[in-house]
């Protein structure tokens, strides 16, 4: 099985609220479409549908501003969201299926706790495409919090051969350098060295997790991160075929 994760940044300008890239997401899914892959998840962030209303009701936080109506409001978006992507697969011929964040997770302090992957691994094998999200999810301690489409790919990838995280730049980069292979020692990235243009609102922090978690992850799977913009890359790496990118390994 193949995760694949369709990043915020590729999926939506994030610039503009609400805003999809309707092009680009079509292209992206023709390209799955077109690999070798037959069987995969998709797994996608939360872009310019979720991020401004998770940062507007603090919901990533120990204390969330008025969180029923945070909860309500951020996942209503992300359905949202993730209703454009199934309408579009569906126009496809590839039979997506809704998989809520916050309906197979629950997480402990901020942090995965449980995911059903029972339920992920039923819908696969029924010939479906399991499209899960980014979500705002149930916190055994803090109530509510974040549960993001990385926290997801790391729960599932026990089940993965290969996880392929599409953003929007070539990959890792290293003072000014893209980094064919990031090594767990490289870490931490700073300020400059591009992850994506999404964590780069969180600054280093949020990049930081992201590739510890990526590292993570490639513990059980092959994990590449590629730039989705340009054509081809998607279809290329589904395909085993030699492109620009960051394999991360431990
Ligand atoms: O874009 C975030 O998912 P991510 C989901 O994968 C929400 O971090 C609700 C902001």
């Amino acid at each position: 099985m193949i995760l694949i994760k369709l990043g915020g940044s590729v999926l939506t300008n994030k610039d503009r609220k609400y805003s999809f890239r309707t092009r680009t997401a079509e292209r992206l899914i023709q390209e799955i479409k077109e690999s070798e892959v037959e069987e995969y998840v998709i797994v996608h962030g939360g872009g310019s549908f979720g991020h401004p209303g998770a940062e507007e009701y603090g919901l990533n936080s120990i204390e969330p501003k008025r969180p029923a109506e945070g909860m309500a409001k951020v996942q209503l978006d992300m359905r949202r969201l993730n209703n454009r992507l199934l309408e579009m697969m569906l126009d496809h011929g590839i039979w997506g299926i809704s998989i809520p964040g916050g309906l197979i997770t629950i997480f402990d302090e901020g942090e995965l706790h449980e995911i059903d992957h029972e339920i992920v691994r039923r819908y696969l094998s029924l010939g479906t495409v399991p499209v899960a999200f980014g979500d705002v999810t149930i916190d055994k301690k803090r109530g509510i919090t974040i549960c993001s489409g990385d926290d997801i790919m790391k729960g599932l990838s026990e089940f993965a051969d290969r996880a392929v995280f599409v953003s929007d730049v070539d990959g890792i980069y290293k003072e000014g350098e893209l980094i064919k292979l990031f090594k767990e020692d490289m870490l931490p990235l700073e300020k400059n060295d591009l992850l994506d243009h999404e964590t780069t609102v969180d600054v280093t922090g949020g990049m930081n997790r992201k590739v510890e978690k990526m590292m993570e992850i490639s513990d059980e799977a092959e994990t590449h991160i590629i730039n989705g913009d340009v054509k081809g890359r998607l279809k290329n790496i589904l395909d085993q075929e030699e492109v620009v990118g960051t394999e991360v390994k431990r």
